[in-house]
């Protein structure tokens, strides 16, 4: 954009008023003990995925060792690793879920 009045060859940059928010992978680890129904389960509650899209994103964690659950701004990613962290401890089992800025 040029500015500063006509023909001065001042060149003023703007940016967009709106910018995006950076996102964040919410990644789950494999385990050797944690159950395949819990963390299908943990899919389902926090990361609304049906039985099917979280049986085949489990199996790919336990197959691959690390998967994604979803993409979320910071503040909502953060809380979903809080919760899922949470209900693991409650339940004993060491199921590690962790943020990744995209
Ligand atoms: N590997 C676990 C088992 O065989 C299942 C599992 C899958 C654990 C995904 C954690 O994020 C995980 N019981």
């Amino acid at each position: 954009k040029a500015g500063g009045g006509p023909n001065t060859g001042v060149v003023i940059k703007t940016r967009p008023k709106t910018k995006k928010p950076a996102m964040y992978k919410v990644l789950m680890l494999n385990d050797d003990y944690t159950p395949m129904e819990f963390v299908v389960m943990v899919l389902e509650r926090f990361f609304g995925k049906s039985n099917e899209e979280a049986t085949r994103i489990m199996l790919h964690v336990h197959q691959r060792g690390v998967g994604i659950c979803g993409v979320y701004t910071y503040e909502v990613a953060e809380t979903k690793v809080t919760q899922v962290m949470d209900l693991a401890r409650r339940n004993q089992h060491p199921l590690q879920c962790t943020l990744e800025k995209e």
